[in-house]
């Protein structure tokens, strides 16, 4: 036969456009898109669905350590198979740097955690957290040159935290060597001090995490890295975007003709700060995560941001903690103040399905639109693309066919690690119903047949959302 696989009759979604093609597939890359192509070893007929690129989920935490007792529930094995049962084919976690820890020994760890277990193929972001001397000039540098060509700095967490001299360090090096830097954006002072006044008030409850995190605290940090990134000279990419304020920023930054990206995630989309509890009840720890869900108008405005073409990428922000477990959101075992709540929430597997069926189906954003934000765009932004987040000739052959069918969330039929899952009981109008990676079936819609192991790992060139600017003389 004339090919390992062809896919018959799909209804084929790029970034850009939609057509009706078989796409034959050999060694694992895509080689052939037309009509009536020659024959498969295997064939898939796909006749009335629509076939997109696989997943590019450019944000998730999987297998990172933690102070005892908390720990992530999701390894690269786990996290990696509820990934591609959900339709992402590539995942890009972080290697963590700890204050005191040189960078390279953070990526060498992490080439442990993933290596025999990663099911899809993975790149990594690097974590900036302690950018001494050493760091600044000899490793971040080298780091990028080999294919490490994207990390992330964070504003707020007092192991995390950079201040703003230190991160127009670090942005300093991203420009040099052509890296994407991503942000987080908190206040982390106003964070505390807000902390410190609901604690000594006793509320101390779940949902007083959103209290401590309005909307300011966001916005006056998002319009400061947009004003370092401006002095600097060079991309950024704010994570997680939550609502109204921070995005006002980012639409301001556009209008400047700055190249200022930006992320959402589902949890913006689907939670509101309500879901975080009432009075003292706990179990709204499930939904603790940083920044914290909004409100109804705000959902909106990131559904609005995510139609116009405000957003880049729309990510999971996968943060693995179990709710009923001594490790996870009860640390110790115990119902805590909401300070100690490790946050952050699982997602991996929903991100494609609740977009595509409340984003697609529901008529709020294109086809198209769809395969940008969970594709295409972080294939570009974290230098994989064309091999990740198309169809085109020459890509990896990695694709979802989507099925449209009647179904209700349910954590039991996730493939996480996790305990639970925000999204519990959720209705949906589909779900991925073949998941291919490199050509190969990996989720059939009822089974996965992806080994640990199977993954390989991915060096990243440079960015390519925008081109890069001439280096200063
Ligand atoms: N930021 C993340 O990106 N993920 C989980 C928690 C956080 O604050
Ligand atoms: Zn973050
Ligand atoms: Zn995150
Ligand atoms: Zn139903």
């Amino acid at each position: 036969s004339d090919f390992d696989l062809v896919i018959r009759n799909a209804r084929a979604v790029t970034a850009s456009d939609i057509f009706l093609c078989d796409i034959g597939v050999r060694d694992g890359l895509i080689v052939q898109v037309g009509q009536s192509l020659g024959t498969g070893k295997c064939e898939i007929d796909a006749a009335g669905r629509y076939v997109t690129p696989g997943g590019v989920d450019g944000h998730c935490h999987l297998d990172q350590p933690h102070a005892e007792p908390i720990r992530m529930a999701d390894d690269f094995d786990t996290g990696t198979l509820s990934a591609a049962c959900g339709g992402t084919t590539t995942v890009i976690p972080f290697a963590a740097q700890a204050k005191g820890q040189s960078l390279r020994a953070a990526v060498d760890d992490y080439h442990k955690r993933a290596g025999g277990k990663a099911r899809i193929d993975y790149a990594f972001h690097m974590i900036v957290s302690d950018p001494t001397p050493t760091v600044l000039h000899e490793e971040l540098p080298a780091l990028i040159q080999e294919g490490y060509t994207s990390f992330k700095i964070y504003m707020t967490y007092d192991d995390l935290k950079l201040d703003d001299g230190q991160i127009l360090d670090v942005l300093s090096v991203a420009r040099e060597y052509g890296a994407m830097c991503m942000v987080h954006a908190e206040n982390a002072d106003c964070i505390e001090w807000l902390t410190r006044k609901l604690e000594a008030a006793g509320r101390v409850a779940p949902r007083f995490h959103s209290h401590a995190r309005p909307m300011l605290v966001e916005r006056e940090a998002t319009h400061r890295a947009i004003a370092l990134s401006e002095l600097v000279d060079v991309p950024i990419l704010v994570v997680h975007v939550s609502g109204r304020e921070a995005v006002e920023q980012i639409r301001w930054a556009r209008g400047q003709g700055l190249n200022i990206y930006a992320e959402t995630c589902p949890q913006y989309l689907f939670l509101t700060a309500e879901d975080l509890g009432i009075d003292d009840q706990y179990e709204g720890a499930k939904c603790v995560c940083s920044p914290p869900p909004r409100d109804k108008s705000n959902q909106q405005v990131i559904w609005n941001g995510l139609a116009d073409g405000l957003f880049t990428v729309f990510s999971s922000d996968h943060a693995p903690y179990k709710y009923d477990d001594a490790a996870g959101k009860k640390p110790g075992g115990k119902e805590v103040a909401f300070r100690h709540i490790p946050n952050g929430i699982p997602g991996l597997e929903t991100r494609m399905p609740l977009l595509w069926s409340e984003g697609v189906m529901a008529g709020r954003i294109t086809p198209q639109r769809f395969v940008e934000l969970t594709s295409t765009n972080a294939a570009k932004a974290y230098g994989l693309y064309p091999r990740k987040g198309t169809l085109s000739i020459g890509a990896d052959a990695d694709m979802v066919i989507w099925d449209e069918r009647d179904l209700e969330i349910r954590n039991s039929m996730l493939h996480h690690a996790v305990d639970y899952t925000p999204y519990e009981s959720m209705h949906l109008s589909a779900w991925p119903g073949v998941t291919l990676s490199r050509g190969e079936v990996i989720w059939d819609g009822s089974q996965a047949s992806c080994p640990p192991g199977r993954g390989k790992f991915l060096t990243c060139d440079t960015p390519s959302l925008a081109p890069r600017k001439l280096m200063e003389i």
